[in-house]
């Protein structure tokens, strides 16, 4: 085989592999997402709008219901995220829900703030909402990605995620949403000198084929 079509070979399937490190996909670690240990590591409010549902789940043996309400209910947790301009933060859950059509929207955001309070809209700098959803008695999974903005500084954040039924929109609020398997993942942007490490081992790698074809 000629020597030009080894090499680009090897360089395209190095690149490949470093694209696939460089993009590694991680899970930010949440507390209790799936709600098999009750609502440990969540926050609520109002607390008699949502109960913990051992009949009804996607995942396991339980689920957080929501009950619709005039004043919306709200599930919530806050968890320390290292962010970097540029990493692309993805929420998902699965969810259903039952109702009056009256009531059409679930809204759920993840939030990155500068304060462990993400109620605090001030210290937002990244927002990203599900406004609308519709009413759907079959589990349904929903995701929404944002990037954290090239203005936000590299450092230590608060990573907020949010699940909220009823409220608004008139009535009348009947019927709940259920929620389950919360998940975050990021793609994080690799540090620059993980770059320099890679493009070495990558040039090294060439270097070595060449070596042993000499052999
Ligand atoms: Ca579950």
């Amino acid at each position: 085989m000629p020597r030009s079509i080894v090499r680009a070979a090897t360089v395209a399937l190095l690149t490949a592999t470093l694209a696939a490190i460089c993009h590694a996909e991680t899970t930010v670690p949440l507390t209790n997402p799936v709600f098999e240990d009750g609502f440990n590591g969540w926050q609520m409010s109002p607390p008699w709008l949502e109960t913990i549902d051992n009949t009804v789940f996607h995942s396991g043996g339980a689920s957080a219901r929501l009950y619709k309400q005039s004043w919306g209910s709200y599930l919530w947790q806050v968890v320390p995220y290292t962010a970097a301009p540029g990493d692309k933060l993805t929420f998902s859950f699965w969810y259903r829900e039952t109702g009056d059509n009256s009531v059409k929207w679930l809204g759920s955001e993840l939030t990155l703030s500068t304060s462990s309070d993400m109620w605090n809209g001030s210290a937002r700098v990244l927002d990203v909402g599900i406004p609308v959803l519709a009413p759907n008695p079959d589990w349904t999974h929903v995701q929404v990605t944002g990037v954290v903005p090239g203005s936000v500084a590299p450092g230590d954040y608060w990573l907020g995620v949010m699940l909220q039924t009823g409220g608004g929109n008139g009535g009348p609020y009947n019927g709940s949403a259920w929620i389950d398997d919360v998940r975050v993942t990021a793609n994080a942007v690799p540090e620059p000198a993980f770059l320099q490490l890679a493009g070495l081992l990558a040039l090294g790698g060439i270097g070595a084929l060449r070596l042993r074809k000499r052999g």
